[in-house]
């Protein structure tokens, strides 16, 4: 293609010839949500919602701006500023071919590591109705073992100590609250989209821990005028490749230094407490309901734990993508087995929901040979991930004495994973937090396993239950003795 355009404001008009573009006036958009993490996920879901819903003449007033809270979001903050907020959202649909559209939702742009004030002030705009986060599983430094918020995290040390120049999202939310109480401004709404089971009371109680160290005088005001709803989100959003860049300028000539790719289903199920209005997502796909709590668990206990599945299992037979797990006869008869056997007694009767139509579509969703999606990213952060995705449903089932053999084998199965290489001697990516002490005792876990279990704050107390510990044992010298593929057939025969 000769001609390839950069993605820009000055050139959206023309760009608009060649791609779906925004049809309403940026420059009109006033900018009423302020959104923490600025990654593929939240382009793929909310900016999307909100840029569809900015079509509509009445709403106006619920631009997004988008914040780059850590170091290391410099790349991305340098794209989208240069590109005034722009970016291309790219669905692969099930059938190979690609949805493209140009979402301008994103009105403004912020790095929070240069401009600390910048950041609070917007928080604190009297137009800002709603904080909203994706700021990952970990991100809520949450310690597993004790239960509660985590002050020895360095970073919250800092915050502490600094509170004009945060560095985490609880410094960020206090010197904001702060100053919206200081303008005499009432209610704000702060919104979690993390894939957290009660990610609204998750993000209340533990900025609540940080406040009444911080800022003592300011909770009884965030009791007033603060409302934390749950949601549940969803829709896979695999990070963007090298040739996903490539391909947009060869097929559409559009320079886009960071495109998103997603898949064409999408889910967004909010409870409606949103203490200063809110925008009407509804119009546009999302779900308002009173209670939110089954929706997650069923999300998170199929959808990404069964991503964790394919990602641990699929990374020891050595593929890269979720797809080809998925698509693998054993992984998928283990993945039926595992939702069928232990995650669906524990969801009871969702109302409104088919489980049964629920688990069939995610299967054809991880099998989507399209998407792409890397098993590296899957299993990146499981420490933080296996507590919320899959450990909930371990402690139901052994409450009410039913199999956790599944669970534990895929347990036993990232044990092995935490060693770093797999059976063919490929070198697995640990990319996690706690990378040091999963490999430590994952190395030492190689004769007798139970010190990985050990690993208090992300197991808890699970080493205690004789049960699991037998079970989770029985797989790990499974796998070390038989193989991986041959432990798989066998305990999907059991
Ligand atoms: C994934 C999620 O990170 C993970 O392990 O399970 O990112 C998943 O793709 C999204 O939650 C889909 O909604």
């Amino acid at each position: 293609m000769e001609n390839i355009i950069k993605l820009n404001q000055k050139n959206l008009v023309e760009i608009s010839t060649k791609i779906t573009s925004p049809t309403y006036n940026r420059s009109e958009i006033k900018t009423g949500i302020v959104h923490v993490g600025i990654g593929g996920f939240h382009r793929s879901h909310e900016a999307f919602y909100t840029d569809l819903l900015l079509e509509s003449e009445a709403q106006k007033d619920w631009g997004i701006c988008g914040v780059a809270l850590l170091d290391f979001d410099t790349k991305i903050y340098n794209i989208l500023k240069e590109q005034d907020g722009l970016y291309t959202l790219i669905i692969k649909e099930l059938d190979g071919s690609l949805t493209k559209q140009i979402i301008g939702s994103m009105v403004e742009v912020l790095y929070a590591p240069e401009s600390p004030i910048k950041v609070i002030e917007k928080m604190a705009s009297p137009d800002v109705k709603i904080i909203s986060l994706t700021i990952t599983e970990g991100g809520y430094n949450y310690n597993e073992a004790t239960g509660e918020f985590n002050f020895e995290n360095p970073l919250i040390q800092h915050d502490l100590e600094t509170p004009s120049a945060p560095k985490t999202i609880f410094g960020y939310l206090t010197q904001a609250l702060k100053l919206r109480k200081e303008k005499g401004l009432k209610g704000v709404t702060i919104q979690s989209c993390d894939n957290i089971q009660g990610n609204g009371h998750m993000t209340e109680k533990m900025l609540l821990s940080y406040v009444k160290v911080a800022e003592p005088t300011l909770v009884s005001w965030i009791n007033e005028n603060v409302s934390f709803p749950n949601a549940m989100v969803d829709r896979i959003t695999p990070a963007t490749s090298a040739l996903d860049i490539e391909k947009l300028k060869e097929t559409s000539g559009i320079d886009d230094g960071w495109p998103v790719v997603c898949e064409p289903f999408k889910q967004w199920v909010i409870e409606d407490n949103f203490a200063a209005g809110r925008p009407a997502w509804e119009t546009v796909g999302a779900q308002f309901v009173k209670d939110v709590v089954p929706y997650e668990k069923m999300k998170l206990s199929l959808l990404n734990a069964g991503h964790s599945v394919l990602g641990i299992l699929g990374a020891l037979y050595g593929y890269s993508t979720i797809d080809e797990a998925a698509n693998d006869a054993d992984i998928s008869s283990f993945l039926r087995i595992y939702m069928g056997n232990e995650v669906t007694p524990t969801l009871g009767d969702l109302e409104g929901v088919n489980l049964k139509n629920y688990k069939f579509s995610l299967i054809q969703r991880f099998g989507n040979i399209y998407i792409k999606d890397q098993i590296e990213r899957i299993c990146s952060e499981s420490s933080a991930k296996i507590p919320i995705f899959i450990l909930p449903t371990v402690y139901a089932q052994l409450e009410n004495n039913r199999t956790i053999n599944h669970a534990a084998f895929i347990i036993a199965a990232f044990a092995i994973y935490s060693v770093g290489v797999n059976e063919n001697g490929s070198q697995l990516m640990i990319k996690d937090a706690m990378e040091a002490i999963l490999t430590e005792k994952a190395i030492l876990s190689r004769n007798n396993p139970a010190p990985f279990l050990e690993i208090e704050s992300i197991f808890g107390q699970l080493k205690n239950s004789k049960i699991f510990l037998e079970a989770y044992t029985d797989a790990y010298q499974n796998i070390v003795k038989n193989g991986i593929e041959k432990s798989v057939k066998d305990i999907n025969s059991t």
